[in-house]
């Protein structure tokens, strides 16, 4: 496989409704789209960076530079025989791993696409639909709080997360149990918290939660390990795992039960099938999750999903939970059983439309290979 062109695309996509986490609020998607041309071939590819640096060291803009300047012309023009080769020839530019990934996940596309095979066979999957589960950002009441869990547990999702922060914890989970009784219920931190918190954080054992997303820091391994022991609730990480090394000291030390996989943050999906393996070596369950994404970048998470470890629901919902109209037609939709079908066309195996994602651009660059220059 050759990559001959590589098109990068900032686009602006309005929230259907403001998302909030621990770290803040935002009501508009910024993201940049990878698009790569080779071999008659088209694959896409979507960059879970934000506008701040806030969940990950990573933003656009540091991964349109990196994209630009280091990515693109270690992958143009280069004979690629297969997309899981992608991140190692990579290893020189360190960290990254979603400016990384954008370009990887693209790869995979157009390599399925090429062989006329839906991404989740490319990628090794198992299944024919996903569970789906919502992450419910912080709102502004438990009134408003109720409302969206109520919501979503009608329209079938298999489990709910709520975002919690200092302030908007133990209440919060309360009313959720208080008001909906034995659902399958999560929080997730966003690294909000300390170990000086442990004994607040202890006082949500008694709620019987799947699990606690990433309490404490984004770097910080040994004090979840100290955490855990101090807790009944499993944790799963996030934002901790970075990388396959990372994740292996995680699990020995006894950091968390549980991780949270999202190909953008470890580097693409090779590294994401690798992960995932690590966790079922060792018999850590795994879910997908979400940054957002629309539905070009959603229906890759779909894809990988199809991966056998994945036994618990991702953050995988519906599209109209976040974009009305999405970028792709039709929308991912969830079924009343709180499952996502896995698209059977080529590759990511979604219809994009074009125009939309024409609208929503702010900034486009090309790049092409270079062609040898011929000496004689
Ligand atoms: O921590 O999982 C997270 C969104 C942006 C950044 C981080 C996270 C999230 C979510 C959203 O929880 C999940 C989704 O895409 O539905
Ligand atoms: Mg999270």
């Amino acid at each position: 496989m050759r990559i001959e062109r590589l098109e990068l695309r900032l686009l602006k996509l309005p929230l259907v409704h403001f998302f909030e986490t621990s770290f803040g609020r935002i009501d508009d998607k910024h993201f940049i789209l990878v698009r790569l041309d080779g071999d008659g071939a088209t694959g896409y590819g979507e960059c879970v960076a934000e506008q701040d640096p806030y969940y990950s060291s990573e933003t656009n803009e540091t991964a349109w530079h990196i994209i630009a300047d280091f990515v693109a012309p270690r992958v143009l023009g280069v004979e690629v025989a297969h997309p899981r080769d992608l991140f190692a020839a990579l290893k020189a530019i360190r960290g990254h791993n979603m400016a990384k990934a954008a370009v990887e996940m693209a790869a995979w596309d157009l390599f399925a696409k090429q062989r006329g095979e839906p991404l989740s066979r490319a990628l090794g999957g198992v299944r024919d639909r996903i569970a789906s589960g919502v992450s419910i950002g912080i709102q502004r009441s438990l009134p408003e709080l109720a409302e969206k869990v109520e919501r979503e547990l009608a329209a079938g999702y298999r489990r709910i997360k709520i975002k919690i922060k200092p302030g908007w914890d133990v209440a919060a989970v309360d009313m959720v149990r208080t008001r909906f009784g034995a659902i399958p219920l999560m929080v997730d931190a966003n690294a909000a918290y300390t170990l000086a918190d442990a004994d607040h954080l202890a006082e949500l054992d008694r709620f019987d939660l799947m699990m606690i997303e990433q309490p404490l820091d984004y770097d910080d391994i040994a004090d979840h390990a100290t955490l855990q022991r101090r807790l009944k609730t499993p944790i799963c990480l996030d934002e901790s795992i970075k990388t396959i090394g990372i994740a292996r000291d995680a699990i020995a030390a006894g950091a968390c039960r549980i991780i949270n996989i999202k190909p953008g943050r470890v580097g693409g999906f090779a590294e994401s099938i690798r992960l995932h393996d690590l966790c079922a070596a060792h018999a850590i369950p795994v879910w997908h999750g979400g940054m957002l994404e629309s539905g070009i970048g959603r229906a890759a998470n779909v894809h990988l999903s199809t991966l056998p470890n994945f036994t618990l629901p991702g953050d995988i919902a519906a599209s109209k939970r976040y974009f009305d109209p999405d970028l792709i037609e039709p929308p991912i939709e969830v079924a009343a059983d709180g499952t996502v079908a896995v698209p059977t066309a080529p590759g990511i195996g979604v219809t994009i439309r074009h125009d939309r994602v024409e609208a929503a651009t702010l900034r486009k660059l090309e790049v092409r290979s270079q062609k040898l220059e011929v000496r004689s």
